[in-house]
């Protein structure tokens, strides 16, 4: 294996009060973003979608392996069979796969196996980790740390979509193996994360949570 070339690393260095005004003028970005379950049928555009996409695939990778494909879902028929699929799993998990305790974790966030938001959402963004690669000749490529940079990539993901404006919602129908078979991926590809793209519906409502303040989550040393 030949060594990558190096090149340059130079970027402006900010005063720490222009530092501090970039990180909280994010956070005020970052802070407008909701989980939303109620979507206006309103298109997008598609190239906000793609950008974001490309600002996802920026994010670190496992010896930049890059094990990650992302599928945008506009065609009605296709979110239709999703939505379908989708119901079906998550009618069993929510009447009986679920353990009690896990039902009474959600219960204050109302969600249930009902997901229309599948066809309302003008877009779905369809998020497969590569669990391994596969080289032009078919032999297979192992990646690395595939669930840490699929998870970082698609933080990403949902900060570039939430700055462009748009609403999301992070989906994980449990099992997710249909959306391999409906979306006719390779085998080395597992579904990682469903994610409904649109504008929030008028009418849409969100759950009054609070974050836990820094005082709970950092410690200095
Ligand atoms: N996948 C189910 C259940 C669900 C699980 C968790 I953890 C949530 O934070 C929200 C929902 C569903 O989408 O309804």
């Amino acid at each position: 294996m030949t060594t990558y070339p190096t090149v340059p690393y130079i970027r402006e260095r900010l005063s720490h009060e222009e530092s501090i005004a970039a990180a909280r003028a994010f956070l005020d970005t970052a802070l407008l973003r909701r989980t939303v379950r109620e979507f206006s049928g309103d298109p997008i555009p598609i190239e906000a979608l793609e950008l974001a996409i490309a600002a996802a695939a920026s994010a670190p990778s496992g010896a930049n392996m890059q094990p990650w494909q992302f599928v945008i879902v506009t065609d009605p028929a296709i979110k239709q069979q999703i939505r379908a699929a989708a119901e079906k799993e998550e009618y069993d998990s929510y009447n009986g796969r679920m353990p009690e305790e896990w039902l009474r974790a959600l219960a204050p966030l109302q969600t249930d196996w009902r997901k229309e938001f599948l066809e309302i959402a003008p877009a779905l963004i369809v998020v497969f980790k590569e669990e391994y690669g596969l080289a032009a000749d078919g032999a297979k490529v192992t990646h690395y740390y595939v669930n840490e940079s699929v998870g970082i990539a698609c933080g990403f993901l949902l900060a570039a979509l939430n700055a462009a404006g748009l609403a999301t919602l992070t989906h994980t129908p449990s099992p997710m193996g249909f959306l391999r078979e409906i979306l006719q991926r390779p085998k080395n590809e597992k579904p990682y994360l469903l994610i409904p793209v649109g504008y929030p519906a008028a009418e849409c409502r969100v759950p009054d949570i609070q974050k836990k303040g820094l005082a709970k989550i950092v410690s200095h040393l």
